[in-house]
């Protein structure tokens, strides 16, 4: 039976670093929450949370996972998201469900870089936060060292709910039940400090405190979750996952003490998919129309596509009526779930703010609105990292292309971070994600799930041609094969133009020199060049053609005479044009720790990069470079930055503008392209 009113209703999702605790947390979670009899592990492969094949191969988490517990009264809709950096479009598309984000520390390991950018991530949802400690029995924890980075990551809203007794055998509250604990002198200035950030939170609270008055729990209760939703107060909790130390303890700060649906902001709704379409008012209550945000969608080749669905607003039953997005159709939901681990279970009804799933509902991709207003409703999308890691890639079976382009669209429909783009100019299906496990995974899921397999290589660079300077051109065509010959003689001059002005042809023939009816042949045969270049194959670019003279003959002038002449007229004037490669540069923003700012500036220096500027992030740890680069000599910097930083850089790319490259590149790309031409012929 799921929870009735949205107040009873809590949805957090576990973030952090891989190798946290997440999922061995929410296990624990589960297990204090009565929903698994035996604590599962990861270790085992035995987890409620990651129980696909490849995570039980791998342990870790690759795909966000959902499951719900009762306590105190309350449901709470657990989130697990992945933690490694590549897997981060689990956690993109799962926050979408949550109220509250749980940041889970290690605390053998502090903070780590994932974690950060998922703070990032919360905070641009405004999403209420708190903090979990895992690991509390891992020995030699510098807990005061431990709490300042946390404050120092979290700010100073970051107050400690509890704290590890020695040894991390329990947990001490240290914001109820504090008495009896006199002898912790810690515990009591934890309390103070949390006591009073809750209490400033709420005025009348503030005023009865002030005055004498003894604060009730309740009171007490409704404050402390209106200051998380407020950002006023980052609880923090201790736990040792695997021990199941302060778990339960957890569990009850969220039911007693979490704020509920109905008290978080929730996502932007607006009646029209341009972003300054109107807000449309959403009410967590469950006796209005419903509306429901389709915030993550899996695809099985098998059982088909389930879209976690949460609800915004009204009531659903299997009599609700929906339309998606632009309400143009209507659909009714018939069956509707919860999701537990690796199991649906049909339900008969969940009110505003509950997370269910819907089956089979082809048009539900991630992020789409359903309502059964009638109107357009589109939500805001969760910011996803730009995907940088490329590859190409070809069915190994010829004829399964078809197959590839489905397999590769179920795929890009779960995971906002992993992107196929078919490139227009090298012909190639170039697929992108977040790093090379990232994409070694997919290819896996692939291969698993639809049977696909493909080979891959690097992307090819999309460099261009273009030429440098004015020069003229001429050619005579002349065929004599028997009877009839072929005759038509060009004189073209030509002038580069300004970057990205594309092509330009024009005619200036002097006393009808050639005659009107041959000038689209002699385009034609100009425009043969551009798509093929004049030095490595590249398509040639930014280039005005201007005929002025030529000559024709009456018999033998044909079209075909005229393309030909205008090729090679073209070809010639571009010889002596001064034809460059242009090769894409990108903008490049790159984050690091400041004791790496040396090798990351001294290495771009090294790929023919140009620093632009350095800049200090607040906090003082973390430094951002920003620098334009040749995409040729960046493309695999993914790997690279994370060996130059042990992991801890991360960066942003995109594309800038085109540059003729230096000379001596442009040689060996030229020397390259003539070897593979002639070994394919
Ligand atoms: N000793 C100890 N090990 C833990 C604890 N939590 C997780 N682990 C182990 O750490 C590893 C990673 O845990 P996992 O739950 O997969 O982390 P996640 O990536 O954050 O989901 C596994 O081997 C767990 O057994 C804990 O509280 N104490
Ligand atoms: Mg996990």
């Amino acid at each position: 039976m799921a929870a009735q009113k949205p107040q009873d209703l809590r949805n957090i999702i576990l973030l952090g670093h891989g190798g946290a605790g997440k999922t061995t947390l929410a296990e624990a979670l589960l297990h204090a929450g009565g929903v698994v009899n035996k604590m599962g592990s990861i270790d085992e492969g035995t987890t409620l949370m990651d129980f696909d094949a490849m995570e039980k191969e791998n342990q870790y988490s690759i795909d966000p996972a959902m499951a719900t517990i009762s306590r105190a009264g309350k449901d709470i809709n657990l989130l697990d998201a992945p933690g490694y950096p590549d897997f981060i479009g689990g956690a993109v598309a799962a926050i979408g469900g949550a109220d509250v984000a749980v940041f889970v520390v290690n605390a053998a390991a502090g903070i780590e870089v994932n974690t950060r950018r998922l703070l990032k991530l919360a905070e641009s949802l405004n999403l209420p936060k708190a903090v979990v400690v895992n690991r509390i029995q891992a020995e030699n924890v510098q807990f005061p060292e431990l709490m300042a980075a946390i404050r120092d990551t979290f700010g100073s809203a970051a107050k400690p709910m509890n704290l590890p007794a020695e040894g991390g055998t329990a947990v001490i509250d240290c914001f109820v039940n504090t008495e009896g604990d006199s002898a912790l002198g810690e515990a009591a200035d934890a309390q103070n400090e949390l006591m009073e950030s809750v209490i400033e939170a709420d005025e009348a609270l503030m005023e009865a405190y002030l005055g004498g008055e003894k604060v009730s729990a309740e009171q007490l209760a409704a404050a402390f979750s209106t200051a998380m939703v407020s950002g006023t107060v980052v609880p923090v909790l201790f736990t040792d996952a695997k021990a199941e130390v302060g778990t339960a303890e957890l569990l009850d700060a969220v039911a007693n003490y979490f704020p509920s649906p109905a008290q978080v902001p929730g996502r932007t709704i607006r009646a029209g998919e341009k972003e300054d379409a109107p807000v449309v008012d959403v009410a967590c209550t469950g006796d209005k129309p419903f509306i429901g945000l389709a915030f993550r969608v899996t695809v099985d080749p098998f059982v088909g596509k389930l879209s976690w669905v949460r609800v915004m607003q009204g009531t659903v039953t299997p009599d609700t009526t929906y339309s998606i997005g632009d309400a143009r159709k209507s659909s009714k939901v018939s069956h509707l779930f919860k999701v537990q681990g690796k199991d649906s279970v049909e339900i008969k009804q969940a009110v505003a703010g509950d997370i269910i799933a819907l089956a089979k509902v082809e048009e539900v991709v991630s992020g789409a609105v359903l309502h059964s207003e009638g109107k357009e409703m589109y939500a805001e999308a969760v910011p996803a990292p730009t995907p940088m890691f490329t590859l190409a890639i070809a069915p190994k079976k010829r004829g399964d292309e078809q197959k590839l382009a489905e397999a590769m669209t179920r795929i890009s429909e779960e995971d906002p971070t992993f992107i196929t783009t078919r490139d227009a100019q090298t012909q190639e299906t170039v697929i992108s994600g977040i790093g090379d496990l990232h994409i070694r995974i997919v290819l896996a899921k692939m291969k698993n799930r639809f049977h696909m397999e493909v080979d891959t290589r690097p992307p090819k660079i999309p460099y261009r041609e273009t030429v440098t300077v004015k020069a003229e051109g001429h050619h005579r065509h002349k065929k004599q094969t028997g009877g009839a010959g072929q005759f038509g003689e060009v004189y073209l001059r030509i002038e580069p133009l300004e970057r990205g002005e594309g092509f330009v042809f024009e005619e200036d023939i002097f006393g009808g020199a050639i005659p009107q009816q041959f000038i689209p042949a002699i385009e034609k045969g100009v425009r043969d060049v551009l798509g093929e270049g004049a030095i490595a194959g590249y398509p040639l670019s930014d280039v005005k053609v201007i005929v002025y003279d030529g000559k024709h003959h009456p018999v033998d002038s044909k079209e075909v005479a005229f393309r030909t002449a205008g090729k090679y007229a073209f070809l010639d004037a571009i010889a002596k044009a001064k034809p460059v490669l242009l090769e894409p540069i990108v903008n490049i923003e790159v984050t690091v720790p400041s004791e790496y700012m040396g090798d990351i500036t001294g290495d771009l220096n090294g790929r023919r990069g140009r620093i632009m500027g350095m800049d200090v992030l607040p906090g003082g740890t973390m430094q951002v470079i920003k620098a334009q680069a040749p995409l040729s000599e960046v493309m695999t910097y993914n790997s690279q930055l994370r060996a130059m930083t042990a992991g801890q850089g991360s960066y942003d790319m995109e594309f800038s503008h085109y540059e003729p490259v230096p000379g001596n590149v442009q040689q060996q790309i030229a020397d390259a392209a003539a070897k593979a031409k002639h070994e394919s012929e």
